[in-house]
């Protein structure tokens, strides 16, 4: 094997953003460009001579091209031993698993996660580390830094892998793996859950389901856990196939884009149960017979009844949430006397409270929840825990989700997102917000006097590191809370999202339609922020 060094230019926009660094698939096609980014990211590590590494991804165009290309700077990096999943797939959550399994050094997961794919889409990289997580602050922190003065990559002249084939090939050293990319995941999954209870459930016919994979990577994952192993009706994973441009939709499970499945489960003939995950496979959404499940609400839910499935019977040591999430799940560890974290958004914060045992459960309000059995959401998992609640509970999604809200009150929440905004534009909403922030506390607004105003920062318990800027935040003394923050997913321009929440414990109001019930709060998030007359955009792109 002859390994060679080319010589190469940084680019300056190489810096990660929320989960790995997502840009344009032509702007990664450009020469070196992806090659920089993982040498960047090779250099950053230390003593990976000999050591296995992690390579899969959600199957969208470039994925495979990609792979081999990573295959090759293994090697000649040193990496003893590439571990790929078949086909060159590996869900999110199931390269955690196999990180962690496998004690490898690290993992790279290609994936621009719910961002679409194609020659004209989304592609993206990202690196976990030995945990299974995504790479913490100062790792990406590092990577930006090696990738500004990046002057040649090392790359061996193998020949391209049968990517294909299970089984293990290589010599001189240098091994690969390919493997089947379910079945590990499968195993973990029937450790975790009542397959038997839920199989049986689902033979009687109390639950029927309907799960849309979005022709992302979760269809082959799918099929096999809940048509093979759980026994639902053929074709009740829908979509399942993944496609290199995801059948030209958005790979993002939420009502907007989800539409196929959001019509069937609101529609005459809905199954009790539907189930949605994103492109890599670690999102979920919830959907009983006619009834939206809200992530921050499923994740309460969750937390409320943990104790109901097999992997949590001794209870939880405590929770986590983004900050944006609503404080529903902080009410459920109030009551059960639990610590309860908030953390910046993006899944990298939770790992350190994961690895240390303080927390077992934590969620997103974007449709992402997980616990302590890998280091990423796990939308599967999500739709499991679900399953096995409904087989135990023998009640539909909506009466479990009203039951809760009898006992906790509701927190009604939405967020709203303004896409493609131009970043000059974009700064001067967060600088006119910030200069705001100091006047705001003891002012009534909408009805309710602001408590606090203030921009989000986080210390790390466990490594006391800090992020800064995480988010603008002005709560209420009634509990509402209005948040600010700008995306770090996207590839065009930039991307305001405003989320609302307002709590509610009066019963006959719990069914009130979200938008309806905020719509206060809504006006007065635009008027704080200007969103109309700085975008001259009068509503939301996006809203869930
Ligand atoms: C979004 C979500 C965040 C999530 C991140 C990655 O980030 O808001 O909660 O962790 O996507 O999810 P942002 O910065 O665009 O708000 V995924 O499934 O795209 O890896
Ligand atoms: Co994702």
């Amino acid at each position: 094997m002859q390994n060679r060094s080319v010589a190469t230019q940084p680019f300056d926009d190489q810096k990660p953003g929320t989960s790995g660094l997502r840009k344009k698939t032509r702007v990664f096609q450009q020469p070196n460009y992806l090659e920089n980014f993982v040498q960047a990211i090779f250099d950053s590590l230390e003593n990976i001579t000999g050591q296995t590494l992690v390579l899969g991804g959600d199957g969208r165009y470039f994925n495979r091209i990609a792979i081999q290309t990573i295959i090759k700077m293994a090697a000649a990096n040193g990496f003893g031993k590439v571990i790929i999943g078949q086909g060159g797939l590996l869900s999110t959550p199931a390269a955690s698993h196999i990180i962690r399994k496998n004690q490898a050094y690290g993992g790279l997961v290609l994936s621009a996660s719910h961002n679409p794919g194609g020659p004209d889409e989304d592609f993206g990289i990202k690196y976990n580390v030995s945990n299974g997580g995504p790479a913490p602050e100062k790792y990406t922190d590092a990577f930006y830094q090696r990738s500004q003065t990046i002057s040649e990559y090392r790359i061996a002249d193998l020949a391209d892998v049968d990517l294909d084939t299970v089984g293990e090939q290589g010599s001189d050293g240098f091994s690969i793996e390919i493997i089947d990319p379910v079945s590990d995941y499968a195993e973990l999954m029937q450790e975790l859950f009542d397959f038997q209870r839920i199989r049986d459930v689902i033979g009687s016919g109390a639950i029927t389901l309907r799960f849309d994979a979005m022709h992302a990577i979760t269809g082959p994952y799918a099929k096999r856990i809940f048509e093979d192993l759980l026994g639902a009706a053929p074709g009740s994973v829908i979509n399942a196939t993944p496609l290199e441009d995801f059948g030209g939709g958005h790979p993002d499970p939420n009502l907007a884009h989800a539409r196929e499945l959001a019509d069937t489960m609101f529609g005459p003939d809905a199954p009790t149960f539907g189930a949605a995950s994103d492109g890599d496979g670690d999102r979920n959404m919830i959907l009983g017979k006619n009834f939206f499940v809200t992530p921050s609400d499923s994740l309460a839910v969750l937390a409320a009844n943990a104790q109901l499935i097999p992997a949590f019977k001794d209870g939880l040591p405590g929770v986590a949430r983004s900050m944006p999430t609503s404080q529903a799940v902080d009410r459920v560890a109030k009551d059960y006397g639990m610590p309860c974290y908030e953390t910046p958004t993006g899944w990298k914060y939770f790992g350190n409270l994961l690895d240390a045992g303080k927390i077992a459960l934590c969620g997103e309000e974007s449709f992402g929840t997980g616990a302590d059995h890998v280091r990423e959401k796990d939308g599967l998992w999500a739709v499991l825990f679900w399953l096995n609640l409904l087989a135990v509970k023998g009640e539909p999604v909506s009466n479990i989700v009203h039951e809760h809200w009898r006992k906790f009150g509701r927190d009604i929440y939405s967020r709203h997102d303004y896409e493609a905004v131009a970043t000059d534009i974009a700064n001067g909403i967060f600088d006119h917000l910030r200069e705001q922030l100091p006047d705001l506390p003891g002012q009534t607004l909408d009805g309710n006097r602001v408590k606090y105003a203030d921009e989000f920062s986080y210390q790390d318990p466990i490594d006391g590191s800090i992020s800064r800027n995480q988010g603008i935040r002005i709560g209420f003394e009634n509990g509402s809370r209005i948040v600010f923050r700008l995306s770090g997913t996207g590839t065009v321009g930039a991307t305001l999202r405003i989320y609302l929440e307002r709590y509610e414990t009066d019963t006959d109001k719990h069914d009130q339609d979200a938008q309806q019930a905020l719509a206060g709060m809504i006006e007065l998030a635009k008027q704080l922020c200007e969103v109309k007359k700085r975008t001259g955009m009068g509503t939301p792109t996006v809203i869930t």
